[in-house]
């Protein structure tokens, strides 16, 4: 059972455990109109079983687990964006710490066997207190976001301890791919510049270009979280690619990529970036992108995951860049996305 199977890790983890023989029940909230996108675009719609599971709703999540029993239990769900966190601080405790809470209270009651994978986040790490950063070091996040995934984090040790549960947490570096959200800086970049690109828009707007992400492939980090949960005992586990790099590098990748170069001149919130190929400012900086707290830099050392799980991410950084921004050419070729 795999929670937030209409999300990026959620698809991805989904067509890994297909592949595997898997029956894969994909818990997804109710909507008007349920996301199946990211299903569509892996060919695995007609594959998931989905079974409505809201996070809010303890005796939804009660029914669901006592119902299915399932052998695996990937708690991905969550409201992800962390900009948005600072604006609604509640909601994002209530999905993304209190309903850790409520899983592994329905798993404990009502199927102790179930293995059970929280998301966990580099974001607990925030205002980091040492370089790079392994499963020790100490946490000090600095969104609603970050706070929230503490208590997911913890909780879900507690429980390992406390009942015995086979209860694992990955704490994942930023993962990306062509499947990422449009609000996400890697997806807006490459969508923004694959649309200036085929003249669908003018520029992009950008907040902190300083900030510097350890940023890995979606597609390798849920193979890491599989193996979590096919150890004898479960335990916390850094997945990274143990390099970084900054906003601003993303940006130049991704243009180049789509055959543009970009120049930059100024600085703050004047900097821009020009595309010397047609001498067009495609880059400007909007304030109303900086955050309340910001994390300025984070680089993993996932050398435990390595010799434990034997895992190792697979597609380097500029391999990623590449792929995001082909796939965004080719959607704005169609013009169906104009973000
Ligand atoms: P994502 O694309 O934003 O997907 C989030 C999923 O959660 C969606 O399927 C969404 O459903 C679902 N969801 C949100 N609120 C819900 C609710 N109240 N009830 C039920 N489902 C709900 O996120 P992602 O990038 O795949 O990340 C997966 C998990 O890993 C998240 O927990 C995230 O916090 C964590 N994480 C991500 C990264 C990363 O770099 N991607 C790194 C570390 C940790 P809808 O489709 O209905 O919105
Ligand atoms: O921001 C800067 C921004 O929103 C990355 C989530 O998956 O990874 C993700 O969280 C950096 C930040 O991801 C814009 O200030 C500049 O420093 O892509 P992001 P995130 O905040 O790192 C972690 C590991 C998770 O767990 C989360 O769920 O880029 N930045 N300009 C911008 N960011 C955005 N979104 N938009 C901008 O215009």
């Amino acid at each position: 059972m795999i929670t937030g199977v209409t999300g990026q890790d959620g698809s991805y983890l989904a067509k890994l455990l297909l592949d595997k023989g898997y029956t894969v029940l994909g818990a997804a909230r109710r909507s008007a109109s349920v996301n199946l996108w990211r299903l569509d675009y892996l060919g695995i719609r007609d594959k998931v079983k989905l079974v409505p599971m809201e996070l809010l709703e303890f005796t939804n999540i009660c029914r669901v687990i006592q119902d299915n029993k399932p052998d695996e239990f990937y708690n991905l769900a969550a409201q992800s964006f962390v900009a948005a966190s600072f604006e609604m601080p509640l909601y994002t405790a209530d999905a993304d710490a209190i309903a850790v809470a409520r899983i592994l209270e329905a798993i404990r009651h009502y199927s102790p066997e179930t293995r059970f994978y929280q998301a966990s986040t580099s974001e607990m790490f925030g205002k980091v207190q040492e370089v790079p950063q392994i499963e020790s070091t100490p946490f000090y996040p600095r969104s609603p976001y970050g706070v929230a995934k503490l208590y997911g984090h913890w909780i879900t040790v507690n429980y390992r301890e406390s009942f015995g549960l086979h209860a694992s947490s990955g704490i994942l570096f930023n993962h990306e791919s062509p499947l990422r959200g449009l609000e996400f800086v890697t997806r807006k970049i490459t969508a923004g510049l694959a649309n200036v690109k085929h003249g669908h828009r003018s520029h992009i707007e950008l907040g902190n270009m300083d900030a510097k992400r350890d940023w890995g492939f979606a597609g390798d980090f849920v193979e890491g979280m599989w193996r979590m949960l096919q150890q004898d005992t479960s335990g916390d586990y850094v997945l990274s690619t143990n390099e970084t790099h900054t906003v601003r590098k993303f940006v130049e990748l991704a243009a180049s990529a789509l055959d543009m170069n970009i120049e930059w001149s100024g600085e703050g919130v004047d900097e821009v970036g020009t595309d010397t190929k047609t001498g067009k400012q495609v880059v400007t900086i909007n304030p109303q992108f900086y955050r309340p707290a910001e994390v300025d830099l984070l680089i993993g050392n996932s050398e435990k995951a390595q010799t434990v799980l034997g895992w190792k991410r697979q597609m380097s950084f500029e391999g990623l860049v590449e792929s995001m921004a082909k796939a965004d050419n080719d959607r704005a070729v169609d013009s169906s996305v104009k973000n």
